[in-house]
């Protein structure tokens, strides 16, 4: 692994340039997502952990009081606090649709979304599809290489073909969902969800590592919180928990792995 600066001459998407000097400034490698039901209560964790965050992730189909003023308010937090977006969007189709399921619709997630995500079960064509509308906003594209709930279904070859997939879009792909890191490639960002500083699950199949875990052992870049965080009691503490635990891992990890 090379640090974040060594990494940074690597990436030709604009949102990976972005991300990493983000990360550099603000010291911090946490995402968080606010998985709530009303624009009040996204907005106002947002607002909490903005300072200690990199990326901020949503969920925009859970919001039930949604209007386009939420986009709004949203993008003026990231301004003031330096975020980039992230819809977990996870499209799935045949490239067509998802290219219309992207730009169109009630959200519009192409106009305010930096970073969205797809699988890529369907092949090629639902990247190409997404990029033939992203690209030219500025956006970037995260693959889904790994899932962190128990029995999923991502094979070993599953992954190895999305890790292709990815190379031959890497002007539009910057990244992958995953639980470890799955190649040398410098450019591209790895997320990784399920983490808390306890290891564990829920009653859904969702797995717990830990920061320390997911950086030092799996090697990944970036960790996403979400419950963890958000029902903390006091999320603008948590936030900064979680943002110096995976600094420290970062830190650690470069000692481990020495000058490079
Ligand atoms: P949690 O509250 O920290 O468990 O939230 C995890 C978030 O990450 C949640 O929004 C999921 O939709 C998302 N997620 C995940 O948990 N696991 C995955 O493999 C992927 C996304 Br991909």
């Amino acid at each position: 692994m090379l640090s974040y600066e060594d990494r940074l001459p690597h990436c030709t998407n604009p949102v990976a340039k972005k991300l990493l000097t983000l990360m550099i400034s603000k010291e911090s490698n946490l995402c968080v997502n606010p998985d709530l039901t009303t624009c009040e209560e996204v907005l106002t964790i947002a607002d909490k952990v903005g300072p200690s965050i990199c990326v901020l992730k949503t969920h925009v189909d859970i919001i039930n009081d949604f209007t386009p003023d939420f986009i709004k308010e949203l993008q003026q937090l990231a301004n003031k606090h330096q975020f980039l977006i992230f819809e977990d969007r996870k499209f799935a189709d045949i490239g067509n649709t998802v290219k219309l399921q992207y730009e169109h619709g009630i959200y519009h997630i192409a106009d305010w979304a930096h970073i969205t995500n797809a699988h890529t079960l369907p092949g090629p064509g639902v990247i190409e599809g997404l990029k033939s509308v992203g690209l030219s906003k500025g956006n970037a594209l995260l693959l889904l290489a790994q899932m962190s709930s128990k029995d999923n279904l991502f094979t070993h070859d599953y992954i190895h073909r999305t890790i292709k997939m990815a190379e031959q879009h890497k002007d539009f792909v910057i990244g992958f969902i995953a639980q470890q890191r799955l190649s040398d490639a410098p450019h591209f960002i790895y997320f990784t969800p399920g983490i808390k500083l306890q290891s564990g699950n829920d009653a859904l199949g969702q797995q717990y590592n830990t920061p320390e875990h997911a950086i030092i052992k799996n090697d990944v870049d970036i960790i996403i919180v979400g419950r963890g965080i958000f029902e903390a009691e006091n999320p603008e503490k948590e936030a900064e928990i979680y943002r110096q635990a995976g600094w420290n891992a970062y830190q650690k990890k470069l000692e481990l792995i020495g000058p490079t």
